[in-house]
C-alpha cells in the first residue's frame, strides 16, 4: 500500500474505527492503529507491527462488546460463574477472535485490498502457554463455551511471565528453553494497576478484642506483597457475551523497601522485591506429578486470594452484605489447585469480616465445587503440615477446625469405624503430616465431578468411596469437550466448510450436535471424495511445515498415524514404538511384502525431570534415524517427532491425522480431550476403553473405532494376582525381540545401556502394563491396516466419525455443568 493509499483512507467520513465492521472500518481502523499505536507506517513495519495492528483493531471491536456485557451483567446482578484454575492455555488469540466476530472473510478481504500477508500476521503471535496439557486447555476451551452460552463468568488464574517451556530436539533429546511470550508486549489484555489486594505469607496469628467487643482471630503475616489483575476479554461465538480472564501478577508493594533503604541496605531490599515478583514469575512445567514446591504453594495461595478478595469487593460493591455471595457466585476449582479458597474464603468471611463460623461454613460450601482430574496417585496434591504452618499459620488452624467438625460428622454416621475416620481426614497422620488437598476440596464443597463416566464411577468407587458413602447426592459426572470453534474453524477451515455446505448451513458450530446430518451423507460417493481432498491438502500443509522444522519428509498419501500428547508412561508412547519397531523387523525378515504406507507422527512435551519420559523422546528420534533412512524401508514408513507441541502447532497436526492414538492404559487417561480433537478432524481412533474413548466409541459406533486392551477391571483384576511382564517378555518372541532390538544399539549406534532403563524397567516392573497390551495393539493395528486398504471405506467411516461426535462440544459440557452444578442461568447480550 502506498501513502498516498493511506491518505486516501484518512478521509473524514467513514464508520466509527473503533466498532464498525465493514470492511471500510476495518481498513482505517487498521491503518490508524499502525500509526498511532505503533507509530509506523507501512514501508517501514515489521511483521510484529502489522500484528499488533491487527490485534488493537480486533480489540477494540472486543471492548465495546466487552463494556455492554459488563453493564448487563451488573444491572441484572447476574450470578456468576467463577473458574478457578492454575492454567488457562488459551492458544492464538487473534484468529479465535475474528472467528467469534464473524469477520474473518472480511479481514482476509480487507488484508488483500492492503495488500498484507493475512496468514503471516496470524502465525506472528505468540501464544500464551499459561498451561502444561489437558487440564489448562480445558480451561480455555470452557472460557470460549461460557461466553458462547452466554453464562457470565469471570477465569480467575495467574499472570506467569513464563509460560511452558519452548521444546527443541537436539541429539534426539528434549531441549526446554524459556518461554518469553510476554517480550513484545501483549496486546489482549488490560493491565489494571487499581485492582490490587494484598497477600500475606508466614508470621503468626493471635486473638483479640475487636471493636464490636467480639473476639476474632487475626493473622500477623511477616511477609505482604501485592496481586495485580490483568484482564483478557473472552467474546462468545455469534453473540454479544464477552467474559473476563483475570489473571494476577505478583508485585512488591511500594513501602516494601522503605526501611530497609533508610538502615542503607539498598541491594537487600531490591532482592526482596525481586523475591515478592518471583511468585508469578513461571508456570511449573510437570503435567500430572505433582512437585510439591514451596514456591508452587505460594502460587496457589496467591492467586486464590487476590480472586477471592475480588469477589468480595465486586459482591459488596452491589449488595453491601455477604450473606447472599452464595446466591451470587459458584466457584468451580479446576483440580486440587486452588482447594486452598475453601480455608482462604472462611478466613475473609471469619476475621476480616466478622462472620459467625457457622454462616460463614454454609456459604462456603455452597460456593464452592471442584473437578477432579486425575486417579493416579503421585498427582494428588498434599502439603507438610510443616510447611502449611510456616507459610499459612491461620489457615492450618481454619482446616483443624474444618476436620474436627467433619470427623465429628463421619463418626456420627459411621459409629466405631476409626480406620474411615483415618482415611477421610483432612490431614494424613504419620512420621510427616499431610494436609490432603482433595480432602479439603471435597469437604468444601457442594458438588463433585469426574471427567468422563468411566473415571466419574472410579471416583466413586475408589479414589473418594469413603466420601461417596458419606454424601452420595454430591458426586456427578461432565463428560469433558472442547471447542468447535478453535479446533474446527480456526484450525480446519476447508473442513469446516465442507460440512457447512453439505449441510446447508454453519449452525453445527454453536450447536454440535447438528453434525448428524451428515450421517445422511456418508455413502455419498462425492462427498468421499471431496472429504479425502480435504485431508490430503491438510495433509500437505502439515508435511511442509514438518519438513521445514525437522528435514523430515512425509508422503501425504501414507497413514497419518499419530500421537501428540504429553509424555507420560500410562500414555504408553512407548506401545507406540514397539509397533513400529514389529513393522520395522517384519521389513527386514520380508522385504518385498505389501505394507500400508505409514508416517508415525509423535508430539508432546515431557516434564524436565521425568528421566524414563525423556528417555522414550530420544527412543522415539533414535527409531526414526534408522527406520527413515533404511533402504529396505524405502519409505514405507516414516517416523517423525514434532518439536514443540503447543496449541498453535496441535492447530496444525489435528486436521492431518488420519488416525489418533489413544491407548492408556485402561483406568489412567481420566478424559482426554485430545482423542475429541482428533475425531472431530476425521481421523479414526484405535484406542484403549479409557476416560472419554469409552464414550466416543459409544457414540462413533463400535464397527467404527478400533478397541484394544485390557478393561480397566481386568488391570485391577491382573494387578490384584501379580502382575509378571518378564514372563511375557520371554514368551512371546515378537515382543522380546523387539525389546532386545532396542538393548542391541541398533537404535543408538552401538550403545547397548542408553535405553536400558527403560527396558528393564518394562521387563521387570511395567507399571502401566504395556507388555501386556502389545498383543492386542499389533492385532488391533494390523485391523487398522486392513480397513485403510478400501480407501472408500474409510471415508465413510471418517464422516460417520465426524457426524457422530457433537456430544463432545465443550459447549455440551458447560450446558451441563450450568443445569446440574451450578444453577446459573444465562444472560443475552446484545450485539
Ligand atoms: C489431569 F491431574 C491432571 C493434571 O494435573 N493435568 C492434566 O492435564 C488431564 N490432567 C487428564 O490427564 C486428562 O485425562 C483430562 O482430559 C484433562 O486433565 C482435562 O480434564
Amino acid at each position: 500500500m502506498s501513502t498516498a493509499q493511506s491518505t486516501k483512507l484518512l478521509s473524514p467520513n467513514r464508520e466509527h474505527t473503533r466498532t464498525g465492521m465493514s470492511k471500510e472500518a476495518l481498513k482505517q481502523a487498521y491503518i490508524d492503529n499502525l500509526f498511532y499505536i505503533q507509530g509506523r507506517f507501512r514501508e517501514v513495519a515489521t511483521s510484529h507491527d502489522l500484528y499488533m495492528a491487527a490485534a488493537y483493531t480486533v480489540r477494540d471491536r472486543l471492548l465495546a462488546r466487552w463494556v455492554k456485557s459488563a453493564q448487563a451483567f451488573k444491572v441484572n446482578r447476574a450470578r456468576t460463574v467463577c473458574y478457578l484454575s492454575a492454567e488457562f492455555l488459551l492458544g492464538p488469540h487473534l484468529a479465535n477472535n475474528l472467528v467469534n466476530l464473524g469477520i474473518t472473510k472480511i479481514s482476509q478481504e480487507s488484508a488483500a485490498e492492503l495488500e498484507l500477508d493475512f496468514a503471516m500476521i496470524l502465525e506472528e503471535e505468540e501464544e500464551p502457554g499459561l498451561g502444561n496439557g489437558g487440564l489448562g486447555r480445558l480451561a480455555a476451551c470452557f472460557m470460549d463455551s461460557l461466553a458462547t452460552q452466554c453464562i457470565p463468568a469471570i477465569g480467575y488464574g495467574i499472570r506467569y511471565e513464563f509460560g511452558i517451556f519452548d521444546q527443541t530436539i537436539e541429539n534426539g533429546w528434549q531441549v526446554e528453553r524459556s518461554d518469553t511470550w510476554l517480550r513484545n508486549g501483549n496486546p489482549w489484555e488490560i493491565p489494571r494497576p487499581k485492582i490490587c489486594f494484598p497477600i500475606g505469607f508466614g508470621g503468626y496469628t493471635e486473638q483479640y478484642r475487636h471493636a464490636d467487643g467480639s473476639l476474632r482471630h487475626r493473622w500477623l503475616p511477616s511477609l505482604e506483597i501485592n496481586g495485580v489483575a490483568y484482564d483478557t476479554p473472552i467474546l462468545g461465538y455469534g453473540v454479544g457475551n464477552v467474559n473476563l480472564l483475570r489473571l494476577w501478577k505478583a508485585e512488591a508493594p511500594q513501602s516494601f523497601d522503605f526501611q530497609a533503604f533508610n538502615v542503607g541496605d539498598y541491594y537487600g531490599a531490591v532482592h526482596a522485591k525481586i523475591e515478592a515478583e518471583t511468585i508469578s514469575k513461571v508456570l511449573y512445567p510437570n503435567d500430572e506429578p505433582e512437585v510439591g514446591k514451596e514456591l508452587r504453594l505460594k502460587q496457589q495461595f496467591f492467586f486464590v486470594s487476590c480472586s477471592l478478595q475480588d469477589m468480595i469487593r465486586l459482591h459488596l460493591n452491589t449488595v453491601g452484605s455477604l450473606d447472599t455471595f452464595a446466591n451470587k457466585f459458584v466457584a468451580q476449582l479446576n483440580d486440587t489447585h486452588p482447594a486452598l479458597a475453601v480455608a482462604e474464603l472462611m478466613r475473609l468471611f471469619i476475621d476480616e469480616h466478622g462472620m459467625a463460623w457457622e454462616q460463614a461454613w454454609t456459604i462456603t460450601r455452597n460456593t464452592f465445587c471442584y473437578t477432579n482430574h486425575t486417579l493416579l496417585p503421585e498427582a494428588l496434591e498434599t502439603w507438610s503440615v510443616a510447611l502449611f504452618e510456616r507459610l499459612l499459620p491461620r489457615h492450618l488452624e481454619i482446616i483443624y477446625l474444618i476436620n474436627q467438625d467433619f470427623l465429628n460428622q463421619v463418626r456420627e454416621k459411621f459409629p466405631d469405624d476409626e480406620t474411615r475416620v483415618i482415611r477421610m481426614s483432612l490431614i494424613a497422620e504419620g512420621e510427616q503430616r499431610r494436609v490432603r488437598m482433595a480432602n479439603l476440596a471435597v469437604v468444601g464443597s457442594q458438588a463433585v465431578n469426574g471427567v468422563a463416566a468411566l473415571h466419574s464411577e472410579l471416583v466413586k468407587t475408589t479414589l473418594f468411596n469413603d466420601f461417596y458413602d458419606l454424601w452420595p447426592e454430591k458426586f456427578h459426572n461432565v463428560t469433558n469437550g472442547v471447542s468447535p470453534r478453535r479446533f474446527m474453524v480456526v484450525s480446519n477451515p476447508r473442513l469446516a466448510d465442507l460440512i457447512s455446505h453439505t449441510c446447508g448451513h454453519n449452525d453445527w458450530i454453536r450447536d454440535l450436535s447438528l453434525l448428524r446430518h451428515l450421517e445422511h451423507h456418508a455413502d455419498d460417493v462425492e462427498l468421499q471424495q471431496r472429504w479425502r481432498e480435504v485431508k490430503i491438502a491438510a495433509k500437505q500443509d502439515f508435511a511442509n511445515w514438518l519438513q521445514q522444522q525437522t528435514g523430515v519428509v512425509l508422503d501425504p498419501q501414507a497413514m497419518f498415524d499419530v500421537q501428540a500428547k504429553r509424555l507420560h508412561e500410562y500414555k504408553r508412547q512407548h506401545l507406540n514404538i514397539l509397533h513400529i519397531i514389529r513393522l520395522y523387523q517384519r521389513i527386514q525378515q520380508n522385504p518385498n511384502q505389501e505394507i500400508v504406507s505409514r508416517a508415525f507422527i509423535f508430539g508432546g512435551k515431557a516434564a524436565p525431570g521425568y528421566y524414563l519420559a525423556k528417555l522414550i523422546i530420544k527412543l522415539i528420534n533414535a527409531v526414526a534415524e534408522v527406520v527413515n533412512h533404511d533402504p529396505l524401508v524405502n519409505g514405507r514408513i516414516r517416523v517423525a517427532f514434532m518439536p514443540d507441541f503447543n496449541v498453535k502447532n496441535g492447530q496444525r497436526l489435528y486436521p492431518a491425522a488420519d488416525l489418533s492414538e489413544q491407548i492408556s492404559l485402561a483406568g489412567k487417561e481420566a478424559s482426554g480431550t485430545g482423542n475429541m480433537k482428533f475425531s472431530l478432524n476425521g481421523a479414526l481412533t484405535i484406542g484403549t476403553l479409557d476416560g472419554a474413548n469409552v464414550e466416543i466409541r459409544e457414540e462413533v459406533g463400535a464397527e467404527n473405532f478400533f478397541l484394544f486392551g485390557m478393561t480397566a477391571a481386568e488391570v485391577t483384576a491382573k494387578q490384584r494376582e501379580g502382575y509378571r511382564p518378564w514372563e511375557l517378555y520371554h514368551a512371546d518372541p515378537e515382543l522380546k525381540a523387539d525389546i532386545d532390538l532396542i538393548n542391541s544399539g541398533h537404535f543408538s549406534r552401538g550403545d547397548m545401556v542408553l535405553f536400558r532403563p527403560l527396558t528393564d524397567h518394562l521387563i521387570n516392573h511395567d507399571p502401566f502394563m504395556v507388555l501386556a497390551d502389545y498383543r492386542a495393539y499389533l492385532e488391533c493395528q494390523a485391523q487398522v491396516s486392513t480397513a485403510w486398504s478400501d480407501a472408500a471405506n474409510w471415508d465413510r467411516m471418517s464422516i460417520l466419525n465426524v457426524a457422530r461426535m457433537g456430544k463432545f462440544s465443550s459447549d455440551r459440557a458447560i450446558v451441563e455443568y450450568a443445569k446440574n452444578i451450578w444453577n446459573v442461568p444465562p444472560v443475552t447480550v446484545e450485539r
